[in-house]
């Protein structure tokens, strides 16, 4: 119900300006423009399908489940401690979404599956080494993840950092390794330099430091803004979910327009799925979540509950995934699986 109220709201936002105007005394771009309005409007109007997201997630969930098993092997016996390590955080669970989306998106623009699954399997990668990074004592110092010992409890602070720089380095190895040779490899390096972007300054590690420097900011005069926030998940959070769909598209044969139109759309779904990990940290117990529930609280961390309280953050998770669907509703039932991860996103229990 709320897919096809969001589907008319964003049909009635779009349409309009080119309606009457021919298309030959319309610009080139201005045309691709119109005629993905059209298409817009087509799918706000004609979309009826009742696609079940469950089925979608568990079809995709055993083919990443065994390329992950697969790509972290000790071939030596002096190996086998750092690949214990790797894939015991690599294979502990979690819900895959980076996996599924890039995969996803790919499927959207008509590519397939064995294309994206290189790309989807760095995405957990280097999503699993932020995990075991951010749970080090000199981070969140947390002890329980994914519903199990955290890495450092398992293997130790030492092996623990290891374990997250081999699995950030293998992640570009395995792109340039597997991608299948029939993608252009002027795309395997700019998939490369995108993943390279989202974990350095400007993503992961700079939206992480923003956010240590934030910690303990509150005194008046000196709170920690929306702005600031949003500056933090933007690049902390949202950076690799962008990564995830614009690397699919481009896999899947994504032109420049459709490669921001995806980047827009997992911006919004990036920010969306930090303001529910934060409402989750107040509402959800440690059980659900498969972590210690309440450390923001407990830590007086800025969160978007904090800043807009527990109803307005709701409201600002439903109002970015509207604009998360907003940006791709045009792609018609090709876009069902992601439209559909954008209202999970904010409806998940953990
Ligand atoms: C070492 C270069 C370098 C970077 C790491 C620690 C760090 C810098 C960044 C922290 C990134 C981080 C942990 C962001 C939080 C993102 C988030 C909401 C994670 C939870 O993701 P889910 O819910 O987890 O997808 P599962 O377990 O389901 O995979």
């Amino acid at each position: 119900m709320v897919r096809f109220v969001s589907l008319a709201l964003a049909s009635l936002a779009i349409a309009g300006s080119n309606a009457f105007t021919p298309s030959s005394l319309i610009p080139q771009q201005k045309q691709q423009k119109v005629a993905f309005t059209t298409r817009l409007n087509q799918a706000a109007t004609t979309s009826t399908t009742a696609f079940n997201l469950d089925e979608y997630l568990m079809s995709k969930k055993g083919p990443i489940e065994s390329a992950l098993d697969a790509s972290v092997v000790s071939r030596i016996p002096q190996t086998d401690k750092i690949c214990e390590s790797m894939s015991y955080s690599l294979m502990a669970g979690g819900k895959r979404i980076r996996p599924v989306l890039c995969i996803a998106a790919c499927e959207m623009f008509g590519g397939n599956q064995e294309d994206a699954m290189p790309t989807a399997v760095a995405l957990e990668m280097i999503h699993t080494m932020s995990l075991i990074h951010d749970d080090l004592p000199a981070m969140d110092d947390d002890d329980l993840r994914r519903g199990k010992p955290t890495n450092h409890v398992l293997y130790g602070e030492d092996v623990a950092i290891l374990a997250g720089d081999a699995l950030l380095s293998t992640s570009f190895e395995h792109v340039a390794r597997h991608t299948p040779n029939t993608i252009a490899p002027e795309k395997i390096v700019d998939i490369i330099v995108r993943l390279g972007k989202c974990v350095g300054a400007e993503g992961l590690a700079g939206g992480q430091v923003m956010d240590l420097e934030c910690e303990g900011r509150g005194v008046e005069g000196n709170d920690v803004s929306l702005e600031d926030l949003t500056w933090i998940h933007t690049h902390k959070t949202a950076a690799l979910l962008v990564a995830s769909v614009a690397c699919g598209a481009i896999l899947g044969g994504a032109s420049k327009e459709d490669v921001e139109r995806c980047e827009k759309f997992a911006l919004n779904i990036g920010l969306a799925f930090q303001v529910a990990d934060d409402i989750l940290d107040i509402t959800a117990s440690s059980e659900d979540l498969g972590k210690t529930a309440g450390k923001d609280l407990e830590a007086d961390k800025t969160t978007y509950p904090k800043l807009m309280g527990l109803e307005g953050a709701k409201d600002e998770a439903r109002r970015l995934v509207q604009e998360a669907k907003e940006a791709i509703v045009g792609y018609g039932e090709k876009a069902d699986p992601l439209l559909a991860i954008a209202d999970y996103i904010i409806e998940r229990k953990n």
